[in-house]
């Protein structure tokens, strides 16, 4: 008789790879890559109610040996959240949308007033300060990360803030 032609000696041995590949994959540094990116300080100003546009600022470091970049941001308080930088001509300050952030590898990069900074757009309620709005920031590399932006008071904003920077948003 003619013998059964079997195929379990193949499966069996890629059940054995199959574990060891995963756990490989799973230690990668490609995977872990979004301990690289850490963001602090994220913060916005509280707003009177009328007021349908915001900025938030926070501040990004890169402490891995590769270049990332900030691709995207979104929030449940904005329909949208734009990257945006503040460029000076003839003294007055204007703003730019960006595609795209570069996060330079060993870098800290500040989101402040006159500055690259996120533009919320569409706001739909004025949150109390104190509150915590969440962002998702999402990278090129290190994926999403969420944060939670604390809303200051108007008159509490950061020392750096001042008339001088024109930063306004219209
Ligand atoms: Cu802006």
């Amino acid at each position: 008789m003619k013998p059964l032609h079997r195929h379990p000696p193949r499966r069996a041995l890629a059940r054995r790879i199959a574990g060891p590949l995963l756990l490989a994959a799973l230690w990668s540094p490609t995977l872990l890559a979004d301990a690289d990116i850490r963001v602090s300080d994220a913060w916005l100003r509280a707003l009177p109610a009328v007021s349908r546009v915001n900025s938030a600022y926070l501040e990004i470091h890169n402490g891995g040996e590769r270049d990332d970049r900030l691709l995207a941001v979104r929030s449940p308080l904005a329909e949208a959240v734009t990257i945006h930088r503040s460029v000076q001509i003839d003294n007055a300050y204007r703003m730019q949308p960006v595609e795209a952030l570069p996060i330079p590898a060993g870098t800290r990069v500040t989101l402040q007033s006159g500055a690259h900074h996120l533009m919320l757009t569409g706001v739909r309620r004025s949150p109390a300060a104190g509150e915590r709005v969440p962002l998702t920031l999402t990278f090129e590399r290190a994926g999403d990360i969420q944060v939670q932006a604390e809303v200051r008071p108007r008159e509490r904003a950061a020392p750096r803030e001042s008339a001088a920077t024109g930063h306004q948003h219209h």
